[in-house]
C-alpha cells in the first residue's frame, strides 16, 4: 500500500522514527493509503526549512515575479485537474460534480486571486504639518508575517487549505501546513506542483499528523512560527489560541457554525426548496456555511418540508463516479457515529423525524461505508441539542415562524454567527434582515455564491478575523511605517 510521505524542503520524507498511521475510504471502510505520522521532529524540520526559505531567494524575490509564479501554480493545477479530483474523490467520497466544479477549481482561482491582489494595493503616506515636524513624511511598506503554519480541516480540503496558502504566499511568507488527517492527498499533490513550477525549497512545507500532541499542536506550539490561520471546530481553535498565546502569535480562524436559513413566504418558492436543500445536504452536510436550522413563514411551511422531504428522498446514493450520484458518505465511521448519535438525541428529546433519521440500505461492497440518509426534523423547542448544537451532517430543523422581528431572534439566538441564507423577494425587508443578522455572511436568494474579493470569516464564536481581497493581506503581511525628516 502507498504511503503519503511529508512534503519538507522541496522533498518527500518519512518521519524520522518511520511511524505511519491508516487512511480509510469513506466508501467502503477499505484502506486506501499510509499516512506518514508527523510529531515534534517533523514539525521542527519544517518550520526551519520555512524560516530558511524567507532568507533566501523567495524572501528576496520581486513581489512580480512572485505573483508570476503564483500564476503558473494555479496553471499546473489546472493542468492535472483530473489528479486532483481523483484525489479528494478518494479522500471524501463526495460527487464528482461537486468536486470538479466547485472544490478543485477553487483551488486554483485561489492561487490567480491573491496572486493579483497583491499587485493592486496600495500602502498609505502621511505628510506631517506642524511646527517641529514641518515637511516630514511617514510613509508604509508592506511586509509578510514570516513563517505561516496553517491547520485545515477534511471537509473541503483542497479549496481550504489553498484559500490559506495562497494570499500567504502572494504577500511572500512561507508556510507549513497540517492538513487533515482524513484528507491529506491535495496537499501533497501540491508539494509536486511546487516543485514542478520552481517554487524554491521551503516555501511550501506539509507535516502530516493528527491534532493534540501531535503535528497539529506541535505546529501551533512551535517558536520559528509567526502566526497561525486555522479552519476547523470550534474548541479546537480554543485550544490552538491558548497555545499560540505562548509566542504571542498572531491568529485568524473560520471556525463551526449553526447557520440559521430562512425562508419568507413571498419566496419564489422552488428557488427557496433548491436552496435551502443545497446549503443542508450538499458536501452529505458537511460545509461549515450549511444550514441545520431552517426558519419557514407559516402560510408555506406544510408545502416547504414536503418539498423538501421529496428532495431528500430522491437523493441517489453513490460513488463519486457513479451516473447520477449526487449524495455521498460522511468522511468516516468516526464521523458518522456523532452524527448518528445526534439522530439518535434528536428522538429521544422527542422531534417528529420527517425523513429519514437512520443508515441507508447500500449494495453489498458499500455497506461498510460512512453512510447516513438525509434527515429532517420538526417540533423541536428551539432548547433542543440538535437545534442548538453544531451537527456538520446531513440534517436539518425546521420550524415556522410568523412575524420577522420573531425570526430574527430566533436565528441570532446561538453561539455561532458564520452565515445565513434568507429567501425572500422584497428588497427592503433582505436589507432589514441582512442588517440585524449576527454572522459574518448573509446570502440573499442564494448560498455559498462566493466572490473572493470580500470580506470571509465568521461573528461569535464562529471566528476571529476576515480572510479574502485586501483583508487576507491584513493577516498575513504587516505594515511597517517608515518616518523621513526632510
Ligand atoms: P477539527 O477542528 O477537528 O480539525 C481541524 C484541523 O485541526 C485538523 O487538521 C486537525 O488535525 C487539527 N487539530 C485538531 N486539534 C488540534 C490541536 N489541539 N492543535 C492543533 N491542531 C489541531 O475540525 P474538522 O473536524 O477537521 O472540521 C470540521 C469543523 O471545521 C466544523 O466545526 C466546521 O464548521 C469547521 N469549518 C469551518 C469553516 C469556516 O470557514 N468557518 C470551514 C470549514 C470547516
Ligand atoms: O469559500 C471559502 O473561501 C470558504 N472558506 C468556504 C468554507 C466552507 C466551509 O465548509
Amino acid at each position: 500500500m502507498e504511503t503519503k510521505l511529508h512534503f519538507i524542503d522541496g522533498q518527500f520524507v518519512p518521519s524520522a522514527d518511520g511511524a505511519t498511521f491508516e487512511k480509510r475510504s469513506p466508501l467502503d471502510n477499505q484502506p486506501l493509503y499510509n499516512i506518514a505520522k508527523g510529531g515534534k521532529a517533523e514539525i521542527e524540520r519544517a518550520t526551519r526549512a520555512a524560516r530558511e526559505a524567507l532568507r533566501g531567494e523567495w524572501g528576496k524575490m520581486p513581489q512580480a515575479k512572485r505573483s508570476e509564479m503564483l500564476h503558473a501554480v494555479a496553471d499546473a493545477i489546472t493542468r492535472r485537474f483530473d489528479e486532483f479530483v481523483a484525489a479528494e474523490e478518494a479522500d471524501t467520497g463526495q460527487p464528482r460534480h461537486v468536486i470538479s466544479h466547485a472544490f478543485v477549481p477553487r483551488g486554483a482561482a485561489n492561487f490567480k486571486v491573491f496572486a493579483d491582489v497583491v499587485k493592486n494595493v496600495p500602502t498609505e503616506s502621511f505628510r506631517m504639518d506642524t511646527l517641529d515636524s514641518r515637511g516630514a513624511v511617514n510613509y508604509a511598506v508592506r511586509k509578510p508575517k514570516g513563517v505561516i503554519g496553517v491547520i485545515s480541516p477534511w471537509n473541503a480540503p483542497f479549496l481550504l487549505m489553498t484559500w490559506k496558502v495562497a494570499p500567504a504566499l502572494a504577500c511572500g511568507n512561507t508556510v507549513v501546513v497540517k492538513p487533515s488527517e482524513e484528507t491529506p492527498a491535495t496537499a501533497m499533490l501540491l508539494g509536486e506542483i511546487m516543485n514542478e513550477v520552481g517554487i524554491p525549497p521551503g516555501v511550501y512545507n506539509v507535516v502530516n499528523g493528527f491534532g493534540p500532541d501531535s503535528a497539529g499542536e506541535y505546529l501551533t506550539r512551535d517558536d520559528n512560527v509567526d502566526a497561525i490561520t486555522f479552519t476547523g471546530e470550534t474548541g479546537t481553535g480554543a485550544a490552538i489560541m491558548k497555545a499560540a498565546a505562548d509566542g504571542i502569535r498572531d491568529v485568524s480562524f473560520e471556525l463551526g457554525g449553526k447557520n440559521a436559513g430562512i425562508v419568507f413566504a413571498d419566496a419564489t418558492f422552488d428557488d427557496a426548496v433548491e436552496g435551502i436543500f443545497r446549503s443542508a445536504f450538499m458536501n452529505t452536510g458537511q460545509v461549515c456555511l450549511g444550514t441545520e436550522r431552517v426558519y419557514v413563514e407559516r402560510p408555506i411551511f406544510d408545502k416547504f418540508v414536503e418539498a423538501l422531504k421529496a428532495k431528500c428522498e430522491a437523493v441517489k446514493y453513490g460513488r463519486p463516479g457513479d451516473a447520477g450520484a449526487n449524495y455521498g458518505p460522511l468522511i468516516s465511521q468516526e464521523h458518522k457515529t456523532k452524527v448518528m448519535s445526534y439522530y439518535q438525541k434528536a428522538v429521544e428529546e422527542g422531534a417528529t423525524v420527517v425523513t429519514g433519521g437512520g443508515v441507508p440500505e447500500m449494495e453489498a461492497a458499500l455497506k461498510d461505508g460512512a453512510w447516513v440518509q438525509p434527515t429532517i426534523w420538526t417540533n423541536l423547542p428551539e432548547t433542543a441539542t440538535v437545534v442548538r448544537e453544531e451537527i456538520f451532517g446531513p440534517c436539518c430543523h425546521i420550524r415556522p415562524f410568523d412575524e420577522e422581528d420573531e425570526v430574527i431572534t430566533l436565528a441570532n439566538a446561538n453561539r455561532y454567527g458564520l452565515s445565513t441564507t434568507v429567501w425572500t423577494n422584497d428588497l427592503a425587508r433582505a436589507h432589514r434582515v441582512a442588517d440585524e443578522i449576527e454572522v459574518g455572511i448573509t446570502w440573499i436568494n442564494s448560498w455559498f455564491l462566493r466572490d473572493l474579493r470580500t470580506a470571509f470569516g465568521g461573528s461569535k464564536q464562529s471566528g476571529i478575523g476576515r480572510e479574502g481581497g485586501v483583508h487576507s493581506l491584513e493577516f498575513y503581511s504587516e505594515l511597517r511605517n517608515v518616518c523621513i525628516k526632510l
